[in-house]
């Protein structure tokens, strides 16, 4: 969804996020491999009221009421995150949002569509895996994934990578996930 944050909330958005400590991940991420800094945001956001805007704006889906944020900032170059599933845990939609400095997304064709294998058996971040749709991610710019229960779907989860900030720039984004009741 290209524009849903508007331009002129951008800015004030990435100075919010500016002020906590982003601190470097594992390179291993499962059996894809990433390279990223990042931290993790918490209902009701008493610090960050554009994040909270934002995770309550979504909740314009049937049930989808995201409560874990990540704010993931990645160095410029190749990698981002190599191919992956998000986990299972997460359920209903994966909402991730461009802040600052763009990225390639892409859609990675899926060999076992139905589930049938571990998924360690189909991320090989070794491997090259053939693209189906990539598109560039730009600042505003909201990208919607399936997750488990997405439509009454039981795993509709795309296999996806993200490159690393284009342009020379770093790209900053957050991530909205829902974790099932207990
Ligand atoms: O940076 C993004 O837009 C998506 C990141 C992603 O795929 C993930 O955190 O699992
Ligand atoms: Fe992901």
């Amino acid at each position: 969804m290209p524009g849903y944050v508007p331009e002129e909330l951008l800015h004030p958005l990435l100075v919010e996020l500016a002020a906590a400590e982003f601190e470097p991940q594992e390179r291993d991420y499962g059996r894809s491999i990433q390279n990223i800094e990042s931290y993790e945001l918490h209902p009701p956001f008493p610090r960050h009221p554009i994040v909270r805007a934002i995770a309550e704006s979504l909740q314009w889906f049937e049930d989808y009421d995201p409560e874990h944020v990540s704010v993931h900032r990645y160095a410029a170059g190749e990698v981002g995150i190599t191919p992956h599933y998000d986990l299972k845990k997460y359920r209903v939609l994966i909402a991730a949002l461009t802040v600052h400095g763009s990225a390639e997304f892409s859609l990675v064709e899926d060999p076992d569509p139905k589930r049938k294998l571990p998924s360690h058996k189909v991320v090989n971040a070794r491997r090259a895996a053939p693209i189906i749709r990539s598109w560039e991610t730009t600042p505003g710019d909201l990208m919607l994934m399936r997750a488990p229960g997405f439509a009454g779907m039981e795993d509709g989860r795309p296999l996806h990578q993200v490159s690393g900030g284009n342009a020379g720039g770093s790209r900053t984004a957050l991530v909205f996930r829902m974790e099932a009741p207990a």
